[in-house]
């Protein structure tokens, strides 16, 4: 849109199932990096300028993944992890040492700022497995939109190491 521009909205019921008032609200705004919205030519947008915590100041993604991650021993978790499930049969296993026995995990997938997972347009799917890749737990849905979170808990004798693998859906059975 250019300065000046006259744009117009049409209101109109989606089927002829109810009508009443409503409210109509319209903001501009000038798109730029940084300001928590994904906007064209942004691969993520995370409402800051920093460095290292997975989105650039220039609005692109810092992956610290390293592929190939698809099979043990796959990436060790370090804080961002930022990954991709990129091809759409991507898997990226990535191993989290746990100190003990009884100790419980929240392993969230979570989207860099574009609302992707909520709008259904990053699905991912989690497996936590032991140091002996039993599963422990696993999720699909349970975050926000189709994103995955799941809880699991370590037990007796402890395992060192969880390997938890993200993959974009379920396997097909
Ligand atoms: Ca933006
Ligand atoms: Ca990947
Ligand atoms: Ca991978
Ligand atoms: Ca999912």
């Amino acid at each position: 849109m250019t300065d000046g521009q006259t744009v117009f909205i049409l209101v109109q019921s989606h089927a002829d199932v109810w009508d009443g008032a409503y409210s109509l609200s319209a903001r501009t705004r000038v798109p730029a990096c940084g300001d928590g919205v994904l906007d064209p030519g942004e691969e993520c947008d995370d409402q800051n300028g920093n460095a290292g915590d997975g989105c650039a100041p220039g609005c692109t993604v810092e992956l610290t993944e390293v592929e190939p991650n698809d099979t043990p021993p796959g990436n060790p978790w370090a804080y961002p992890f930022v990954g991709a499930i990129d091809p759409s049969n991507d898997t990226d296993l990535v191993s989290v040492s746990i100190p003990g026995s009884n100790y419980s995990m929240l392993v969230n997938t979570f989207d860099l700022g574009g609302g992707y997972c909520g709008q259904g347009k990053l699905d991912s799917f989690l497996v936590v497995y032991d140091g002996t890749f039993q599963s422990l737990a696993s999720d699909d849905d349970s975050g926000d939109g189709l994103c995955a979170s799941v809880s699991a808990r370590t037990s007796p004798p402890a395992p060192t190491t969880c390997a938890c693998r993200a993959r974009r859906r379920p396997p097909r059975t």
